[in-house]
């Protein structure tokens, strides 16, 4: 087998790995990988992916007319894709393995806006569940009330040389001066790039945005063998439900950059460089300043351990986290109750999916997410109102975001 990007230190350990993976249980949390492969990134701290450009984000907010609101809303969805899917490629040179998150976690940050006119985006992310493991997310710019929530978990299995990893689990975009929804599925993918040590994402399949005033995009992906021969490519269309009328396509390669063009003329109405378009920095708090479940503050002693190779370290301080975890659990279970989520609710039904999900045969899969997750505007106000007081929170009293 040829291993051609495993560092020579490691190439002993690469073999054994590639073995472990072929009898893989379909759990990603549980493969032991390599040192040179684990990435000192939580998992909780890819929600943030989906507002890297606040100005995109927040766009279909300003449109009046809702056709192009469809339309800005599948544009946002696609700049994501780069940063979701290829950033770890292109900042550490291969897709690695993040930290699995414990229950609980929390990674919360601010997209700022120095020049007033996007206005500030929060991001609140916390995993609500171990086993499996799921996070949950909201996205919120108060100015233009925009909303996402969402959460997700992840369905993996190898098979030819690739981990095929189907994501349980959607998001839902809100635009609170329209009183509009948009339901999100989410891409499967794959790994490809195993066998020589370079691991890489691929998207596969289609996924779905479909809004409650009747508009439904789908986008389809296809990598390197198929249609065009070039990685990371889609072509997206957005129809009127019920129609065969193609109103836009969208055509490129989401790590390049995409041609949006009008249905019936094909005349081009604008292309998207996601190359050259910058991204706006996450601000996360100081380390010191951080509640003892956000991420960078639970994980502190391990990430700085993984980033200096220090292997011992890194096996000493993620057992601290996981016994706690245990004690956590055990606790919980003499008490006989549940770990209570800062932000997120368990709900049976959860109406805004129900509807749109209806139209396209989308269904929740709680099974494997450990229940459907939503975003509590009320528990939410408790933790404003307590940062703000300092004390106990009184909910009735605030005002909830967008
Ligand atoms: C599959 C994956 C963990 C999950 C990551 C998800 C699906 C998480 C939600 C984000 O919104 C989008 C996203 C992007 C990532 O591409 C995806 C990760 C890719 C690899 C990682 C595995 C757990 C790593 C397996 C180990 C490999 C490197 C051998």
């Amino acid at each position: 087998e040829e291993d051609g990007a495993v560092p020579a230190a490691a190439k002993g350990s690469w073999a054994p790995f590639l073995k472990s993976i072929a009898s893989f249980n379909g759990d990603l949390a549980s493969l032991t990988a390599p040192p040179f492969i684990l990435s000192s990134t939580s998992l909780t701290e890819y929600s943030g992916y989906w507002a890297e450009h606040p100005e995109i984000f927040v766009a279909p907010a300003q449109e009046k007319d809702p056709q192009k609101r469809a339309l800005l809303v599948l544009k946002w969805f696609l700049t994501t894709l780069k940063q979701q899917y290829s950033s770890r490629n292109e900042k550490l040179g291969s897709e690695k393995k993040p930290l699995n998150p414990f229950l609980g976690e929390l990674f919360l940050g601010k997209w700022k806006d120095p020049t007033g006119k996007i206005g500030e985006t929060q991001l609140i992310s916390e995993q609500v569940s171990h086993h499996p493991p799921v996070t949950a997310y909201a996205i919120l710019n108060e100015k233009h009330g925009v909303k996402l929530e969402g959460y997700n978990g992840q369905k993996a299995s190898f098979s030819r040389g690739t981990i095929s990893v189907r994501q349980v689990g959607h998001a839902k975009y809100h635009l609170k001066e329209f009183d509009e929804d948009y339901l999100i599925t989410l891409p499967s993918l794959h790994i490809e790039g195993i066998v020589y040590g370079a691991p890489y994402v691929e998207l596969n399949k289609s996924s779905t945005i479909i809004s409650s005033t009747g508009y439904v995009a789908q986008i389809d992906y296809s990598g390197k063998g198929w249609i065009t021969g070039k990685k990371n490519t889609f072509c997206a269309t957005l129809k009127k439900e019920g129609s065969k009328d193609i109103l836009y396509t969208i055509d490129g390669q989401w790590s390049d950059g995409f041609v949006i063009k009008e249905g019936k003329t094909k005349k081009e109405l604008e292309t998207y460089n996601a190359k050259t378009t910058e991204i706006t920095p996450l601000y996360i708090a100081p380390i010191e300043e951080q509640d003892p479940l956000e991420s960078r503050r639970a994980w502190a002693k391990v990430q700085e351990s993984i980033n200096t190779g220090d292997l011992e370290t890194t096996g000493t301080e993620k057992s601290k986290i996981e016994n706690e975890q245990r004690e956590l659990r055990k606790k919980e279970k003499e008490e006989g109750r549940e770990w209570e989520r800062r932000y997120f609710t368990r709900v049976m039904d959860d109406p805004v999916f129900t509807r749109l999900a209806e139209s396209c045969e989308i269904v929740a899969e709680e099974g494997k997410t450990d229940g459907i997750w939503v975003f509590d505007e009320k528990k939410f106000a408790q933790v404003v109102e307590k940062a703000r007081t300092g004390g106990e929170a009184k909910a009735e009293v605030v005002n909830t975001a967008a």
